[in-house]
């Protein structure tokens, strides 16, 4: 008798634990995501210039968020790097944004965070409970930048490879942050490789891998903007085609 009341007492215990976080989206937690495509990954770099420009920053942030399928196409792999980091206004947070950066490079047209559950950013993310946390939210779920230079690698079982689900992040970017929330810079996620023909990104900069390829760290990175802006242009034909298909 003595052991099923404690019993009780623990079941009730935790039941009153999750009730103090009703923190999660309209629609619930996360789910997570599978058959992701194995074999596609992804990459975005900062651009040269900041959006926002600031006295504690010389040049830009220079630094990638990379991404790949996850192992048996469980969810996403990441490996970030960021140097060049402003000397204050940290920690630095950063995210999956739900549009693309145009153009004009405005880190504003990006809105929000990616958040397919429709939970909002308020409360922060408590990242114990990362199916809680908004989908785009990488550094809350994930850890601040509180280093210069800062590498992490992680794995989020939530974001999504596959085109068609709305977690799916490889046609949208990132941005980073100051810890007031002002956008520092921002960039388009493009596909580095695949086993297939990917759409990729319309303002993204590369174009899709038609052909199987090895290790996604084997493919040079090309950083120059106007091999950047060549692309850009390439991109744009496919881009109304699929928008023709539509
Ligand atoms: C709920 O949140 C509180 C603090 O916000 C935390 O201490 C507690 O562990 C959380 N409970 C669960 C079940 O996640
Ligand atoms: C894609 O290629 C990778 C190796 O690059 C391989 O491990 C994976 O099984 C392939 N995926 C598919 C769906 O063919
Ligand atoms: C945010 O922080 C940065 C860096 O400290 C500062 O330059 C900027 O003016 C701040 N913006 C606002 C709106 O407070
Ligand atoms: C960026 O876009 C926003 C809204 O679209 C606009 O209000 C703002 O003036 C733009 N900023 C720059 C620097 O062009
Ligand atoms: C990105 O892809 C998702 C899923 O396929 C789609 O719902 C969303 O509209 C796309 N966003 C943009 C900006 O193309
Ligand atoms: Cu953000």
């Amino acid at each position: 008798m003595r052991f099923s009341n404690i019993i009780s007492l623990a079941v009730v215990g935790a039941a009153g634990a999750l009730a103090q976080n009703t923190t999660t989206g309209e629609l619930g937690d996360a789910t997570v995501t599978t058959s992701n495509p194995v074999g596609l990954s992804v990459r975005a770099t900062l651009p040269d210039e900041p959006f926002t420009p600031a006295s504690s920053l010389n040049g830009n942030v220079k630094g990638y968020v990379s991404a790949q399928a996850g192992a048996n196409g469980v969810g996403v792999d990441y490996e970030v790097s960021f140097s060049n980091l402003p000397t204050e206004g940290g920690p630095f947070t950063y995210h999956l944004h739900v549009d693309p950066v145009p153009e004009d490079g405005n880190c504003t047209s990006t809105l929000g965070h990616l958040d397919p559950f429709i939970r909002g950013e308020d409360p922060a993310c408590d990242s114990a409970n990362p199916q809680t946390c908004q989908v785009g939210d990488l550094s809350g779920k994930y850890g601040k930048i509180t280093s210069d230079p800062f590498t992490a690698t992680f794995h989020d079982d939530y974001s999504s490879l596959t085109e068609g689900v709305g977690s799916y992040f490889a046609n949208r970017s990132f941005v980073i942050h100051f810890a007031n929330k002002t956008r520092i810079s921002c960039a388009n996620f493009a596909i580095l490789s695949s086993n297939s023909s990917y759409p990729t990104n319309p303002t993204g900069g590369v174009t899709p891998s038609s052909t199987p390829s090895g290790s996604p760290t084997s493919i040079p990175i090309s950083g120059g903007p106007s091999v950047l802006s060549v692309a850009k242009h390439f991109a744009v034909v496919p881009a109304m085609a699929l928008l023709l298909m539509l």
